[in-house]
């Protein structure tokens, strides 16, 4: 099995009970720990916009536009579940101000709209149909509406509230929370049609609105661009920094405070080594050219190539991926989406489904391993050690995957891999930060019977969970 047990099941010598290392530079909270464990998400883009062709609506749309016709939660989560997503993240309101669930609080909802006779509820569905199938659920609620009379003004602010609060308080367990950094521009508003800008430092007052959110779904994780809890990768593509730290220090564009719309975001795929708030990355992307469905595009939907590439280079590098995937005007994910899906599912469970490193056994060096109950754990004495992996038998391998324990903070800088042959060791990879995941992908297949890992740099003596050898 690929769980942290393998590092134990791989160890020659007999296990140690010993005090837990002690922590090193920031660690996660045990939200953030679970968030990590999800490593690929799915984002759902479904609004007006699906209907009336846009990227983002202007908040004037006549509601029955919204008509899904066979919409169907359980089939969209199914083809999101066929990819090994484990949560789904759905945009309960874009800039538009459309809300998909029955609100109270404006008459822009599916509650105007004739689609089931103003029964509906896209919240409802998609969070009991995710349940039903064992994925986590969460909500993007934009903070930027520009349906909304009162926005730009402080008679808003109760209101994003009053929908966050009708959110997490009837669709059962977040496990994410998503805030936009787009803000303000022109827009409907109530009919003003104008243009509203806001300070994106001060209007939401975003404390006091994170304060609700840990106060009614205490496990959820809140991300933007600054976090509290998961910050933005900084672009667009899905794609990490190398390295990917999870701790960050965000600075606003101008040097200043920053908040979600106002950030370095050069700084963010990054992170910083040394940074002070544990805040790791996710990378969200869409599996088309734009966030919401368009029939133009069926012929550009990425394909499993690219979706692959895009694993390794977002949770590969220890960040999490958090993909869109559109659904269509029938309220289906066209098959277009759900054949690539399924065949990056296929990808992951062949390529990940048997460790070969599993049974090897593991000279444990100036270390020892750790039994912390939960979980096993292998410190290492010293910050630079080398253990070598004795294979049952010489195996190929590809993908190298590795684990640091985060829950005593991100200790390695730089490590590399060799194997033995009668000439001596010879390299096969090198990286640097670990982090939750680390995934070396190498070009070719690599065959060895005996592997040594080398932490070649580190801030406090490594702890690591995984050392995992697959084949692709
Ligand atoms: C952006 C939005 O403006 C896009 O429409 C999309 O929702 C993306 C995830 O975030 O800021």
């Amino acid at each position: 099995m690929l769980t942290r047990r393998a590092w134990l099941a791989a160890s020659a010598a007999p296990l140690l009970r010993a005090a837990a290392p002690a922590a090193y530079g920031a660690v996660p909270s045990a939200r953030q720990l679970h968030w990590h464990a999800l490593e690929t998400t799915a984002f759902l883009h479904f609004t007006v916009n699906t209907f009336t062709d846009k990227e983002w609506g202007y908040g004037d749309e006549d509601p029955n536009i919204f008509n899904p016709t066979f919409f169907d939660a359980d089939a969209i989560v199914e083809a999101l579940d066929a990819a090994g997503m484990r949560g789904v993240i759905l945009t309960a309101k874009h800039h538009d101000g459309f809300c998909l669930w029955p609100t109270a609080t404006t008459g822009h909802s599916v509650r105007q709209s004739s689609w089931r006779g103003g029964k509906g509820d896209v919240v409802a569905e998609i969070s009991a149909a995710a349940r039903r199938r064992g994925l986590r659920f969460g909500v993007y609620l934009s903070p930027w509406d520009r349906n909304n009379a009162a926005y730009g003004t402080p008679a808003y602010l109760p209101t994003y509230r009053r929908q966050l609060t009708e959110l997490l308080t009837n669709y059962g367990p977040i496990f994410e929370v998503w805030h936009d950094g787009a803000n303000g521009g022109d827009g409907f508003y109530g009919g003003a049609r104008e243009k509203r800008t806001i300070d994106k430092r001060t209007y939401y007052d975003w404390p006091r609105t994170w304060e609700m959110v840990r106060s009614l779904q205490p496990d959820a994780v809140i991300f933007s661009d600054v976090g509290p809890d998961v910050r933005w990768v900084g672009n667009e593509r899905g794609i990490a920094g190398d390295p990917c730290w999870c701790a960050y220090d965000p600075v606003g564009a101008d040097g200043g405070p920053a908040s979600p719309g106002d950030v370095r975001e050069k700084e963010s795929p990054t992170g910083h080594r040394h940074g002070s708030k544990w805040l790791p990355a996710e990378c969200d992307v869409s599996i088309r050219p734009g966030w919401f469905w368009h029939e133009r595009e069926n012929a550009r939907v990425k394909t499993v190539k690219q979706l692959v590439d895009l694993y390794y280079q977002s949770a590969g590098r220890g960040a999490n991926l958090l993909l869109n995937v559109p659904p269509n005007r029938d309220g289906l994910i066209s098959p277009e989406d759900a054949g690539a899906l399924k065949a990056f599912g296929v990808y992951r469970r062949a390529t990940f489904a048997k460790d070969l490193a599993a049974k090897a056994k593991a000279s444990q060096g100036a270390g020892k391993l750790v039994d912390g109950r939960e979980e096993t754990w292998w410190a290492s004495s010293t910050p630079t050690p080398e253990v070598t992996f004795e294979l049952a038998r010489p195996a190929a391998f590809q993908v190298i995957r590795l684990r640091e324990a985060i829950q005593f903070g991100q200790r390695v800088d730089a490590f590399a891999v060799e194997r033995w042959d009668p000439a001596g060791w010879q390299p096969v990879a090198a990286a640097t930060s670990i982090g939750p995941r680390r995934l070396i992908r190498l070009d070719k297949p690599v065959t060895a019977s005996r592997l040594r890992l080398r932490v070649t740099q580190a801030g406090a003596n490594p702890v690591l969970s995984e050392f995992a050898l697959f084949a692709e």
